[in-house]
């Protein structure tokens, strides 16, 4: 069985789990802005939206004060501490529930993992000036995702010899550092990045292979909801992609995936329960 220690909750991922996307961001490409009222976190907006992704059957919840959407504008971490520590602080009071944080400011991760995060989702893999020593010092699993470039400039022609092989030895190299600076490997999660620097066809492929990334042995989270692959495949505008969404979900729990990422969480609970009803039919 495969749990990870998150703080002071257990997650068990010996079935695949649903992390829920609270963005508490002015600009995230597709809900961004919901949950800011002139700028300004709505903590009562936060909390009734994290209420009913737990209610739908999020065992997560990854909160985010910086949108990573290509060209999104960077913020300061004064900003950013602002904008996420009063929802971490709240969630945690409010609810049974592990809080992930997608950052990759050393200072928003130490606040938050005393603001009582269980999780740590840097979409940079902790490159950033003690981001690292942030990591090991939180005690706090860690989530690593391949990018190539960033977020500014990253989808600007990108181009790879062999994306599947160019994205696991990026994740075996970076999971080799993490330990070195002493992150224990059974904390560590891989991500294959989809939409990070990657074509639709880069993206289709890394969902067709994904299992040879879970094979590797990590636990793997898969973040594809609305992404731009779906829409390119379907032709759908990103408020159109609930169905195309669910599939690549339930494709990547089906390929091995413990943790996915979502924007529409009850949707993409009913069919990941339908699959194990499937699956543990007699
Ligand atoms: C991912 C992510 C985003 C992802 C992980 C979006 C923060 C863009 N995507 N974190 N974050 N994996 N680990 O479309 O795929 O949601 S933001």
């Amino acid at each position: 069985m495969t749990v990870l220690t998150c703080g002071d909750r257990i997650l068990d991922l010996s079935e695949p789990v649903v992390m829920g996307i609270l963005n508490a961001t002015p600009d995230s490409f597709s809900d961004g802005g919901q949950l800011l009222q002139q700028g300004r976190v709505n903590i009562d907006a936060v909390l009734a939206r994290a209420e009913q992704m737990i209610r739908a059957g999020a065992q997560i919840l990854d909160v985010g004060g910086e949108s990573t959407r290509p060209g999104a504008t960077p913020v300061v971490v004064d900003e950013e501490l602002q904008r996420v520590i009063p929802v971490v602080e709240a969630i945690a009071r409010e609810f049974d529930v592990v809080i992930s944080v997608d950052t990759s400011s050393p200072e928003v991760m130490t606040a938050s993992a005393e603001a009582g995060a269980g999780l740590l989702n840097d979409v940079r893999s902790f490159h950033r000036e003690g981001a690292l020593l942030a990591a090991v010092s939180s005690g706090l699993p860690v989530c690593i995702m391949h990018m190539q470039g960033d977020p500014q400039t990253m989808q600007n022609k990108p181009a790879y010899e062999s994306v599947v092989d160019e994205v696991m030895d990026f994740l075996l190299t970076r999971s080799d550092e993490l330990q070195a600076a002493g992150i224990p490997k059974d904390q560590i999660l891989f991500d294959p990045g989809y939409g990070f620097g990657k074509t639709p066809e880069h993206n289709l492929q890394l969902i067709r292979r994904l299992p040879e990334i879970v094979a590797a042995g990590y636990p793997v989270l898969a973040g594809l909801s609305r992404k731009s692959v779906i829409g390119h495949v379907l032709n759908r505008k990103v408020d159109e992609r609930l169905a195309g969404s669910v599939s690549a979900s339930l494709l990547a729990a089906q390929s091995g995936a413990k943790i996915l990422r979502v924007h529409d969480v009850e949707e993409t609970v009913d069919v990941l329960k339908f699959w194990q009803a499937v699956a543990a039919a007699e």
